[in-house]
């Protein structure tokens, strides 16, 4: 079935009822660092939701866990970038993505003396625990870092409409860099029930429309001076390429990240319009824990600078 407009789009689907706060954040981050001069890149991370039911109980969602996202955050602050982090709710985020689980409290002595109990980092632990956090206080206290948070899909698409709005006037110093992992497919909202389906009326039948694209208004109209990084994921390793290129002609923007479901985490492509160039981590980077992220994003801020630097519209990088 064709998609509707993206017009359309946001004519039926309401904003979200936070969506006036989490623009006033955007605005109020974007116009301080751009006084500055500053390059800001907006950062979107983990799957979006597709509700099956308005007050919703039941909703579609997809596998992304926001680690390409959150690690990426990370390396944009290294950078010196002002990182808008817009990711999915409870999905993981800078610096505690280090810590999830039960990892933190492993890394706690509990000293239990009534009143005078204390709580201290282990010895061997600090030494883990203290750059992650140097490195997140340093990132809060410079206001570096800004957190706005999307669940379902059309969430997402008004606080991306937005974020793209306010850093259109960035021009070629904004960076996207778009992770999320964005249904493709959605229940149009007059389509969806309003109270949780009952399995007495039998079972349901669903029938998913396509989402509109937003990656060509948004490098046409909302922020066309940027340089916007796609990503695209495949799980058959002979469309990978020819769909990331594909996608790039198509929208005109500049770098698509191609990754496979099952390596996403040891190789990417980074596909621009002149080339592929591979980025592979060998078994023992794996080992030793190192990021893939820190190699993607220290590519992609070489290419942004080299587009900066090109200082005119977007017709020079292209
Ligand atoms: O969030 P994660 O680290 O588990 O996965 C990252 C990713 C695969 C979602 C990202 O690299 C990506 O490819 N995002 C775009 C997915 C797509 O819509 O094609």
């Amino acid at each position: 079935m064709a998609s509707g407009s993206w017009e359309e789009f946001f004519a039926v689907h309401l904003p979200p009822t936070d969506f006036e706060d989490n623009r006033s954040l955007l605005k109020e981050f974007c116009e301080r660092h751009d006084q500055y001069g500053n390059k800001i890149v907006l950062v979107t991370s983990g799957g979006t939701t597709v509700p099956l039911e308005h007050n919703t109980v039941r909703f579609v969602d997809n596998f992304s866990a926001g680690t390409r996202g959150a690690a990426s955050a990370e390396y944009f602050l290294e950078h010196g970038y002002a990182v808008i982090f817009m990711h999915r709710q409870k999905s993981l985020e800078p610096f505690t993505r280090n810590f999830t689980g039960q990892k933190l409290f492993d890394m706690l002595d509990l000293q239990d003396r009534g009143p005078n109990t204390t709580i201290t980092v282990k010895q061997d632990s600090v030494f883990v625990l203290a750059p992650v956090l140097q490195r997140y206080q340093a990132a809060h206290a410079a206001g570096a870092l800004l957190h706005v948070a999307f669940t379902s899909v059309s969430e997402y698409f008004w606080l991306l409409r937005a974020a793209c709005e306010l850093l259109a006037r960035t021009g070629p110093r904004a960076l996207l860099y778009l992770a999320a992992a964005v249904s493709d497919f959605y229940v149009p909202k007059d389509r969806v029930p309003t109270h949780k389906m009952q399995s007495a009326s039998g079972p349901p039948v669903i029938q998913l429309h396509l989402v509109p694209k937003m990656l060509a208004p948004l490098v046409n109209l909302w922020v066309p001076e940027a340089y916007v990084v796609s990503f695209k994921l495949e799980t058959d390793e002979n469309l990978l390429i020819p769909k990331a290129r594909a996608a790039l002609e198509k929208y005109k923007h500049k770098m698509v990240v191609a990754n496979m479901l099952q390596t996403r985490h040891q190789r990417v492509i980074l596909v621009t319009p002149d080339a592929n160039q591979e980025i592979v981590l060998s078994r023992e980077e794996v080992h030793a824990g190192i990021d893939i992220e820190g190699v993607i994003v220290s590519d992609i801020v070489r290419a942004h600078g080299a587009h900066m630097g090109c200082g005119a519209p977007p017709s020079c990088a292209r």
